[in-house]
């Protein structure tokens, strides 16, 4: 199974590593072939490479689009080298084998995420470097080919190890890494276009990332894990700077991308909101003067869950929130920026890993969530809809004052990113209690205001932070249980979709309790 390597074609455009490698195949009597800018790159390094239009003997044309699109590149890949009649057609047609491709793709993604304009994402669509890749790869009984910089190092050491050959099982790898690879080049390019196209659902929506780190672990040590990007340009956990801390979790970046998406649904022009989340729930959301304010009111709605928790704050981070922050045992924090006295106060905790993205996700963005079934996964336009835009109507004898109608928008914009059921209550601009993820809606009622029993209690006061509260469900009340539960804690008013047939029961027990209740005809379950 093994493979002589005697020639090389290399065509990159990330050039890292790339002389050493060469140097190191030159070394071997390997002998190179390369595309303009890959050649120009390898002769400012004193190494002599033969120019591919020696061997297809058609000059490079168009910008650079047609280079290697000829027979005599992909016939030199494609050719099965035991095949009689593969080798006559070489002889023929005077087709040289290629035994090692070397190819990355133009930079597609990263001319995205820096927000060039269209065109230029356009000029930016590698066509032939794909194509080499998909041809060595069928023919990687035959041909090894390399995609990511990353495996030059192994590639030359086996060279050393067989002398000069490839072994098969290295060649299926590679083989397998550089279809994932082509793979999510055009998942990444059809989902551009996809957005550009203002599309609103996802009917074509192609699947495929590109590996950014293998994980520890997954969800639980016994599960193995890798971290995907999509190169999609959207602030978030997935493109945010690691300032410090250990290496993050497969757990800590599906908690830290929920605690961010749910504080970006708080404009930081309007006012400092931090959210505090533990597996992958908020146990604490505040608005506030500034980040610290927020921040102890956030905590204050469940010390005892924040502790371990990931901290998300849609303003820069300053020294005064970090100073609150690294008193109690903190996994991450993410923030659009951070001011250096922030920094190096969180310096001081080593192990605290500070995330910062560089602004905050649109909540009105379109965009889509998967998620994996037996045998397929599913696709779903992401729930971009913000109470802000939605049509509150009052259906209560009671409208909500001024205050109570601010805390129920605060508080459904909350539920948005809870896990259904979710009940949520708050007070002032903060939950005061949440309820998650229970099968039955009034089990996530009763639950929240236990919570909200308990912070008050841990707050040595006497009643419970849900006394004069709202509280919000992110589905309509089924029965009246789940709203009578919400008033005898002590809430004044509700927000809910509304749109059950038991409405008018339920719209009954809130007039005869006196609350005040709004319906805003979008429902928010996430499971
Ligand atoms: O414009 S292309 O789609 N047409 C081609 O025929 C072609 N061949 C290689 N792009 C093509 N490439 C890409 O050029 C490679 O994938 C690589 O990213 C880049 C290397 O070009 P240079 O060596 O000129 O820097």
């Amino acid at each position: 199974d093994l493979r002589p390597v005697a020639r090389a074609l290399l065509s990159v455009s990330d050039k890292t590593g790339l002389v050493e490698f060469a140097r190191a195949l030159a070394d071997r009597g390997v002998e190179l072939v390369s595309t303009g800018g890959t050649r120009k790159a390898l002769a400012e390094a004193g190494l002599a490479a033969r120019d591919i239009a020696d061997l297809t003997h058609f000059p490079e044309m168009m910008d650079g689009r047609l280079k290697t699109l000829h027979p005599k590149v992909h016939g030199g890949l494609l050719a099965v080298r035991e095949n009689p009649e593969h080798e006559a057609a070489m002889l023929a047609h005077d087709i040289a084998p290629i035994d090692l491709l070397v190819v990355n793709l133009y930079p597609f993604e990263a001319t995205l995420a820096k927000g060039a304009p269209f065109d230029q994402c356009v000029e930016n669509i590698d066509i032939g470097g794909p194509a080499m890749i998909r041809a060595a790869s069928k023919n990687h009984d035959d041909v090894a080919v390399i995609v990511d910089p990353q495996d030059y190092g192994a590639l030359i050491e086996e060279l050393a190890e067989t002398q000069g050959a490839t072994r098969l099982a290295t060649r299926r790898r590679l083989a397998q890494k550089a279809f994932a690879r082509t793979a999510a080049y055009d998942a990444a390019i059809s989902n551009w276009l996809a957005q550009a196209l203002d599309e609103a659902a996802p009917p074509v929506r192609a699947f495929g990332g590109r590996l950014a780190e293998p994980m520890r672990y997954g969800e639980n040590p016994h599960q193995s894990a890798g971290f995907y990007l999509t190169g999609e340009a959207r602030p978030g956990v997935a493109t945010a700077r690691q300032v410090q801390g250990k290496q993050l979790s497969y757990n800590n970046v599906n908690d830290t991308d929920a605690a961010f998406e749910c504080v970006a649904e708080f404009d930081p022009a309007r006012t400092a909101a931090v959210v505090i989340v533990k597996h992958a729930n908020p146990c604490g959301a505040a608005e506030g003067a500034t980040l610290e304010e927020a921040y102890r009111k956030a905590l204050r709605c469940d010390p005892v869950s924040a502790f371990g928790g990931i901290v998300a704050l849609n303003r820069r981070l300053d020294a005064q929130a970090a100073q609150e922050i690294v008193k109690i045992f903190t996994e991450v924090i993410i923030a659009p920026d951070a001011d250096e006295a922030a920094i190096s106060i969180v310096a001081g905790k080593k192990n605290l890993r500070l995330l910062l993205t560089g602004g905050l996700p649109d909540p009105r963005a379109r965009g889509v969530n998967y998620r994996s079934v037996s045998g397929g996964f599913l696709a779903q336009s992401r729930d971009n809809a913000v109470v802000d835009d939605m049509n509150l109507q009052t259906v209560t004898k009671r409208a909500p004052s001024a205050q109570e109608l601010a805390d129920l928008k605060f508080a459904y914009r909350v539920a948005k990113h809870v896990k259904s059921n979710a009940i949520v209550y708050a007070k002032d601009g903060a939950t005061v209690g949440v309820g998650a993820g229970q099968m039955s809606r009034v089990d996530s009622s009763r639950i929240a205001a236990h919570k909200a029993l308990e912070a008050a209690q841990a707050a040595g006061l006497s009643e419970s932070l849900a006394k004069g509260a709202v509280v919000a469900s992110d589905a309509f009340f089924p029965f009246a249980d789940g709203l009578l539960a919400a008033a005898q804690a002590g809430a004044t008013a509700v927000i809910q979709p509304g749109g059950s047939v038991n409405d008018k029961d339920v719209i009954a027990a809130a007039d005869e309790k006196g609350l005040a209740m709004v319906f805003t005809g979008v429902r928010h379950f996430r499971h």
